[in-house]
C-alpha cells in the first residue's frame, strides 16, 4: 500500500475533481471535463482489454507505426476510443498519439478548446497476448497560441508545463492514477457501479529503495554510469552498497511505474550503444513526461541522466529520451555517476 498518510474518503473521480476545482482552484471546468472524458475512455479500453481471446482483440495488425513497431489490434482500438471520445467535447484543440504519425486536429465541425492531449493508448503491447498488465498513459498541455490554428510546434513544450498527467493500468485491478499538480491520487474502477473510486491520495514514493527495474539483457550496451550502478546493486551485501537488491522488469512501463508509486523503486531505460543516435527507447512527450510529473508529484525524481526530464525542451513530436526515475536517493546516485 502506498505510504500515504491515511486511507482517503471513498469519493468518486467526479467529486475529487470538483473539489480540486472548488476548494483548491487547481483546475477549471474544461480540464475537469477532459479528465472525465479520458477516464471514461479508459473504462471502455479496459472492457476491450478484458475480453482477451473472447473478443477479436488479440494479435497484431499488418501495420507498423511511426516508431517502426508492429501495431497490435488493441493499440488501434485504444487509439480510436481515445480520439473519438475526445474530439467533440470542445475542451481540446488537438491530440497526439504514439499510434499516429502526426497530430490530430479537432475537426472544424466541433468547437476547439485550449488543451492539447497526448497519449500512448496502450503501453506495453508486447504483454497483451500473454495476459500481463498493460496501460494507457496520457499528458495534458495548454495550447500557447490563440485562435484556431494549431500545429505540431504547439506540442513541443517541456514536461514542466503539463496541466495534468496520468495513466490507467489494466491489471488485477483497473486503476487510474492522476495528478493535476496537487499530488498523486489513485482511483480504482468499481466494476459493479462503473465508478472510479478514490483509493489512495497524496501518494508518496519512499526516498530509498532496494529494488531496481531494468532490462538486464541490454547490459553489454549500457554506458558506464548505468553499468556501475547496476553492478553495485548486484554486488549486494559484499559490495559497496552493503545490502542486497531485488529486481523487477514487467516490460510495461505503466506496471513498473505503478509498483514504484506503490512501494518505491528505481526504473531505468537508459541510452545504450545499440543505436547511439537515439537518446533512449521511451518517448518523451507521452511516456517520459507524464510519468516524470507523477513521480515528482509523489516526491520522487525523474532524470535522463544529465538533466531533469521535465526540463527537456522537445524538438520533435515522437522524440525519445533516456529515463531514470523513482526513489529520489537512488535516482540521485545514478545521476551523480553520470556527472562523475
Ligand atoms: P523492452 C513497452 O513496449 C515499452 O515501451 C515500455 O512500456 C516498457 O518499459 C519498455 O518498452 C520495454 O522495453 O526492450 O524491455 O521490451
Amino acid at each position: 500500500m502506498p505510504s500515504s498518510t491515511k486511507l482517503p474518503r471513498r469519493i468518486s473521480l467526479t467529486q475529487y475533481l470538483v473539489e480540486q476545482q472548488r476548494e483548491h482552484g487547481r483546475i477549471q471546468p474544461p480540464l475537469r471535463l477532459l479528465i472525465e472524458v479520458v477516464a471514461r475512455a479508459c473504462k471502455r479500453i479496459a472492457i476491450a482489454v478484458n475480453k482477451g481471446a473472447l473478443g477479436d482483440v488479440l494479435g497484431s495488425t499488418d501495420q507498423s507505426n511511426v516508431q517502426g513497431e508492429v501495431v497490435k489490434k488493441l493499440d488501434v482500438i485504444a487509439n480510436e476510443v481515445l480520439v473519438e471520445a475526445n474530439e467533440w467535447g470542445g475542451h481540446l484543440a488537438a491530440m497526439a498519439s504514439e499510434e499516429m504519425d502526426s497530430i490530430h486536429v479537432v475537426p472544424n465541425r466541433y468547437p476547439q478548446g485550449e488543451f492539447l492531449l497526448l497519449f500512448d493508448p496502450l503501453d506495453g503491447s508486447s504483454n497483451i497476448d500473454v495476459n500481463v498488465s498493460i496501460g494507457t498513459i496520457f499528458s495534458v498541455l495548454r495550447k500557447v497560441g490563440h485562435g484556431r490554428g494549431v500545429s505540431e510546434e504547439d506540442f513541443l513544450q517541456p514536461g514542466k508545463h503539463q496541466a495534468a498527467a496520468g495513466y490507467c493500468v489494466y491489471g488485477p485491478q483497473t486503476t487510474l492514477v492522476l495528478t493535476v499538480g496537487d499530488g498523486v491520487a489513485m482511483f480504482t474502477l468499481d466494476r459493479e457501479t462503473g465508478s472510479w473510486v478514490l483509493t489512495e491520495d497524496q501518494v508518496k514514493i519512499p526516498q530509498d529503495t532496494r529494488e531496481f527495474a531494468i532490462n538486464m539483457s541490454n547490459m553489454r550496451h549500457w554506458a558506464e554510469p548505468v553499468r556501475r550502478y547496476i553492478d553495485e546493486c548486484l554486488a549486494g551485501q559484499e559490495g559497496p552498497r552493503g545490502g542486497d537488491f531485488n529486481m523487477r522488469w514487467v516490460a510495461s512501463m505503466v506496471a513498473d511505474v505503478h509498483r514504484i508509486l506503490t512501494r518505491g523503486g528505481i526504473f531505468l531505460y537508459p541510452w545504450d550503444k545499440r543505436d547511439p543516435g537515439k537518446p533512449g527507447k521511451l518517448r518523451l512527450l507521452y511516456e517520459a513526461n507524464p510519468m516524470a510529473m507523477l513521480v515528482e508529484q509523489a516526491g520522487g525524481m525523474a532524470s535522463n541522466g544529465a538533466q531533469r526530464i521535465l526540463d527537456i525542451v522537445p524538438t520533435r513530436l515522437h522524440e525519445r529520451a533516456s529515463v531514470i526515475l523513482g526513489s529520489r536517493n537512488e535516482v540521485e546516485r545514478v545521476t551523480s555517476y553520470h556527472r562523475g
